[in-house]
């Protein structure tokens, strides 16, 4: 028995003084937090806020991946705070020798303590920033811990990282498991402390994914919010991961390629599966953690598809010994992947510390993953000549693209001595303080024109439906008309010749009618940015303007205006409440479009920084994006129609 709690209580008190010098050490660990927060979460703005349920759940994937916890599950409680469940060996409440208190406290109370006590396994998950419990404890307001281990049930509370009173018993149990409830500080998280459902429900999702046979729910006890609740389950993880990012496409073979191995102490697992498209789509994790910047796992990887597709190619004489290789973009054309590595020891690099740089693992994932797509091209040879024809007319298009790009390099008109017409351009050249709209329809362009700051705003008006990059070759996007303007205004140039450094605006404004056609347009938009300007999504430039959907009018008089959100209607009603006392009479009016304010409205409400709201767009956003607009506009019917059915709601208020 490893938790004598009474007896070893007395035990503590013999220990008084050790216990004050711990308790000291304490409250300086949590007050660092408190006082620098963004060091340990990385910022306090709605980012941070949705880490700490990170941080909280790692710890029961940990304790899933060590094969002890089957069910996690996540609330957002009717107030905002969060519950995470799990049904693990709950958390150790065995007396410590060196701090004299219950492992649990010292859990939620020392500084980078937790998971690596007890057991020999290592914490494969964590979030990116490697701290923990504790963390979150200091930055709640209330956190409260419930564990059922043992046939009996402890408890605990502490306000901003600060102990309640001692662990109790609080009763008998038949469970195991354990529970954490916590709130998020206000005066920390001054941005917000309201959670999103979406933002939660898709890492859950690929939390699911990452780690297969895991049960993990997320419900959202929120007035009103009854129907969002989700569980994922997936017996094929990753390779599950990929049918669903390729769920509205055509694909070559119907079961995506998959493999797993492991080799001093790194597991590795890849799947694969090629689409009809002309894109490659390559996510990849180290231990659950998505690497963007990719690194030395996806490097094995790529060096690996080349190397083996032109072996098999080169054998079966699909290519002439004399023929030039298929080059690696050859052979990831139309290719979604996805690759999950957990190492022991993880070494983050890159500009945003999502790039994987432990030398050892490129030679590792190389080596298995090369093996396993041998085999399966050796066993399904009809494949895997497709996955070569495949290569093949992507090596000629590539061919005769560059053949066409160095007859028109000289006249490509994307220089940006020919801005186009429609753009009205900012006076200022600094592209640190400029911004870019991008503008639906001609109206609006218009209005935000006379209502802009010409000093560091520029206005690129675009009319209807933009191309369809995900269906169109090279040649047919640079002919496209608002995709030219649009290159020609950032001034990035396009393709390999593409140029980040050069950009004239660091922020890309996307400003759409908050309707359906206008989802659909900022849909295709941050899908062209996804495929075609990736380097700016990943720079934090591209945003999403958030005009208001409501404005407070009494008289002629606009008094207020409502963003959307998951509170506005509670919003509106305040409003309403506070403009109708006395005689006055408030009325509401609904903005469908952006044409519906005038110039001076959409400055006011939805162009001056010193007001606005702006989403910056991240690159899950564009995944997410991404695969909605292949439903959207595939070529499969059956998801469209489920899709525009289950936001029949959303369709109709807004239509
Ligand atoms: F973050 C946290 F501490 F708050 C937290 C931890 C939150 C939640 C929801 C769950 C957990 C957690 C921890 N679930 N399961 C565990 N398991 C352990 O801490 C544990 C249990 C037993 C042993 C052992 O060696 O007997 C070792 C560990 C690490």
């Amino acid at each position: 028995m490893r938790f004598i709690l009474n007896e070893e209580n007395k035990d503590l008190e013999k220990r008084a003084d050790e216990y004050d010098a711990s308790q000291i050490q304490v409250l300086e660990g949590l007050e660092a937090v408190r006082m620098r927060p963004g060091m340990y979460i990385g910022s306090t703005s709605k980012e941070g806020l949705h880490h700490l349920v990170w941080e909280i759940v790692d710890n029961s994937i940990d304790e899933a991946l060590a094969g002890f916890a089957t069910h996690i599950e996540v609330f957002i409680e009717a107030d905002n705070s969060i519950t995470v469940i799990d049904d693990g060996r709950g958390i150790p409440v065995d007396i410590q020798e060196k701090t004299g208190r219950p492992a649990v406290e010292t859990v939620f109370t020392i500084l980078h303590a937790g998971g690596k006590f007890g057991g020999g396994g290592y914490k494969v998950s964590g979030g990116l920033h490697g701290v923990g419990s504790s963390v979150v404890n200091a930055l709640s307001t209330e956190l409260d811990v419930t564990v059922h281990k043992d046939g009996k049930k402890y408890f605990q509370e502490y306000h901003r990282g600060i102990v309640g009173e001692d662990l109790k018993i609080i009763g008998d149990t038949d469970l195991r498991g354990t529970s954490v409830h916590f709130t998020p500080d206000p005066t920390i998280f001054t941005e917000t402390t309201v959670f999103e459902f979406d933002k939660l429900l898709t890492r859950v999702r690929e939390l699911a994914f990452l780690n297969r046979g895991l049960r993990i729910s997320i419900t959202d006890k929120r007035e009103g919010n009854e129907k969002n609740k989700a569980s994922f389950h997936y017996e094929g993880g990753i390779q599950s991961y990929v049918s669903y990012l390729n769920e509205n496409k055509t694909v070559l073979f119907d079961t995506p390629i998959f493999t797993e191995g492991e080799m001093d102490d790194i597991t590795v697992e890849v799947a694969m599966q090629y689409t009809d498209t002309y894109h490659e789509t390559i996510l990849s994790f180290a231990n659950n953690i998505n690497t963007h910047e990719g690194g030395t796992h996806e490097q094995g990887f790529r060096t690996a598809l080349t190397r083996v597709i032109n072996n098999y190619a080169k054998q079966n004489k699909i290519l002439k010994e004399s023929e030039d290789n298929l080059t690696g973009d050859d052979v990831r054309e139309g290719l979604t992947a996805v690759i999950s590595i957990k190492h022991p020891n993880p070494q983050f690099e890159g500009q945003t510390k999502t790039k994987l740089g432990n030398s050892e693992v490129t030679g590792i994932v190389n080596k298995l993953f090369s093996e396993a797509l041998q085999t399966f091209m050796l066993e399904n040879p009809q494949v895997a000549r497709k996955i070569i024809e495949k290569g093949l007319l992507a090596s000629k298009a590539r061919i005769a693209a560059k053949r066409a790009r160095e007859v028109t390099r000289k006249k490509s008109g994307l220089e940006i001595s020919n801005l186009p017409g429609k753009l009205a351009d900012c006076s200022s050249n600094d592209p640190k303080q400029t911004e870019l709209f991008i503008v639906e329809g001609d109206s609006a362009g218009g209005s935000a024109k006379s209502g802009r700051n010409r000093e560091f705003q520029a206005i690129l008006p675009i009319r209807g439906k933009i191309l369809n990059v995900e269906k169109a070759t090279m040649d047919k996007i640079l002919a496209n008309e608002e995709i030219r303007s649009l290159f020609t205004a950032m001034g990035t140039g396009f393709g390999a010749d593409y140029d980040l450094s050069k950009a004239r605006y660091h922020k890309l404004v996307i400003m759409t009618d908050a309707d359906v056609d206008g989802a659909h347009i900022r849909t295709l938009l941050l899908t062209l940015f996804y495929r075609y300007m990736r380097p700016v999504v990943e720079a934090g430039y591209v945003y999403i303007a958030q005009p208001p959907i409501y404005g407070i009018k009494v008289g002629s008089e606009t008094k207020e205006y409502i963003q959307p959100g998951p509170e506005q209607e509670t919003q509106l009603a305040e409003a309403m409440e506070r403009w109708s006392q006395g005689r006055s009479k408030a009325t509401i009016q609904r903005y469908k479009g952006l044409g519906e304010m005038d110039d001076h409205q959409l400055w006011e409400t939805t162009m001056d920084p010193e007001a606005r709201l702006m989403a910056q767009v991240s690159l899950e956003d564009v995944v997410e994006a991404d695969k909605i607009f292949d439903m959207l506009m595939g070529d499969r019917v059956e998801p469209r129609r489920e899709f525009i059915e289950q936001n029949a709601e959303f369709s109709t208020i807004d239509a």
